[in-house]
């Protein structure tokens, strides 16, 4: 880490003490740009990395909500509205006991370069609370939901933010969340995406993260003289992203052998195809989030309690849970099984001394804020749908995810190279994401 490095670090260390993974994620991003300050002087000169790592607005609201016992509930909503150079902030809302200002900050720091990577005009953004809808009733849910909607409505619209889905938030918290947004607002809008296709949803969103993930993966095999078909792979996590990712494997003759959930991971060697698939989504749907059952239905299925599903021995790997799970021990198994890949689906969902010691000896990875971008590019697409007030095919959204995830990856890929760092994506993404926003800023002065 060189000096200017260390010195904007420091800035961000003092200013948001405590917030480990935000100063995870800004020290990954920033040592991969040093290449590009030295070449760029005029970025210190324009105080662009100061204004770049404190966040443009950050808002924090108290959600009461009455639970089904009659009793009051508070819990904290945040959004952080990062950085709106390329258009208005976008991304997803999180709902997890684990939320609080450094893991909002993070998810909203890596969103600025994973939007601009899409090449459509969205700002980064996210938000979400300290709720867990792990074993909520539907009616509480909704009671949660709209008092966070209460507030969050006069901080968002279709050209200031447009928050979706994330941790914690699928369609059942995006339809709660749209309908009290349109009746606070008396608005309906592309303020929020991530809908049901029946109000307004487009068509492959719900599969558009993972689907882009095994896009993006092919193009990492290809680019290095591989194929999907055959590969054995491990993933974890059995929400959406592991569900569109899986489904999307199995299509290209991958087989997905290993997935996770908190209890534990299951493994089964004949691979998750066809039915198993629809009950992997339906476990998920059941608001239990645990995998057990799988194993209990599918005879030749094993549930191995408590442990982590990177010790099985794969050709790639696809985190698609959360962040930090893949730590350094977990670096050491995957690269002791020989395999040469390794996409990331969730956000930073390895550490930055797993990252390295993977890249170290020879693994090739995907980047999150590259591999799981689709996501966003189909809010993005959906935020169109609903401003030209039409309805796009299924086909229509697939051939332009799959070339959105092709050109990111060529993108990253020929910055990487234009900076004499190989095929290394990881700074690539970091460099050709950074690059635009940091353009558009010069652009528009001091903001
Ligand atoms: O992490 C992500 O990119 C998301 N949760 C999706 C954000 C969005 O606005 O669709």
């Amino acid at each position: 880490m060189n000096s200017l490095t260390e010195k904007y670090l420091d800035i961000v260390k003092k200013r948001n003490p405590g917030e480990a993974e935000f100063h995870q994620c800004v020290e990954e991003i920033l040592v991969s740009l040093e290449p590009v300050l030295a070449k760029h002087p005029e970025y210190e000169k324009a105080g662009l990395i100061e204004r770049l790592i404190e966040p443009e607005r950050i808002i924090s609201f108290r959600v009461p909500w009455v639970d089904d016992s009659g009793k009051v509930q508070v819990n904290r909503g945040y959004r952080v509205q990062f950085n709106s150079a390329i258009g208005p902030y976008k991304g997803g809302v999180r709902f997890a006991p684990n939320v609080y200002p450094g893991v909002m900050k993070f998810l909203a720091f890596e969103q600025i370069f994973k939007n601009a990577l899409t090449g459509l005009p969205i700002g980064g953004g996210k938000g979400g609370a300290d709720f867990d809808p792990t074993g909520k009733s539907d009616g509480e849910v909704m009671r949660f939901c709209q008092s966070f909607m209460t507030e969050l409505y006069r901080h968002i619209g279709p050209t200031t933010d447009s928050p979706a889905g994330d941790l914690g938030v699928g369609p059942r918290e995006i339809g709660y969340l749209f309908g009290k947004y349109k009746r606070l607002a008396n608005s309906y809008d592309e303020s929020i995406t991530g809908k049901h296709i029946i109000y307004g949803g487009l068509n492959g969103r719900t599969e558009a993260t993972g689907y882009g993930i095994v896009y993006f993966a092919d193009c990492m095999l290809k680019a290095n003289g591989e194929k999907m078909e055959g590969k054995k792979v491990v993933i974890s996590g059995f929400g959406n992203v592991a569900w569109g990712t899986t489904e999307k494997l199995d299509e290209l003759g991958a087989k997905v052998i290993a997935f996770s959930g908190p209890d534990g991971y299951i493994l089964d060697e004949a691979g998750v195809t066809g039915e198993k698939i629809d009950y992997f989504i339906e476990l998920r749907n059941s608001g239990k989030n645990i995998c057990q059952p799988y194993a209990d239905k599918f005879p030749g299925a094993k549930f191995i309690a408590g442990k982590k599903p990177w010790e099985v021995k794969a050709d790639l790997y696809i985190p698609c849970a959360m962040q930090n799970d893949i730590q350094l021990e977990d670096a050491k198994n995957i690269v002791a099984s020989g395999a040469k890949f390794m996409c990331e689906g969730a956000n930073m969902p390895t550490t930055n001394e797993a990252l390295e010691y993977l890249m170290a000896n020879g693994v090739i990875v995907g980047p999150c804020k590259a591999a799981n971008a689709g996501g966003v590019a189909c809010s993005c697409i959906e935020m169109g749908q609903n401003a030209g007030h039409t309805v796009f095919s299924p086909d229509q959204v697939h051939a332009q995810l799959k070339d959105i995830m092709v050109n990111i990856h060529d993108s990253a890929a020929a910055a990487a190279k234009e900076y004499g760092l190989g095929y290394n994506l990881v700074a690539g993404a970091n460099i050709a994401g950074f690059m635009k926003v940091a353009q558009a800023m010069m652009m528009q002065g001091v903001v």
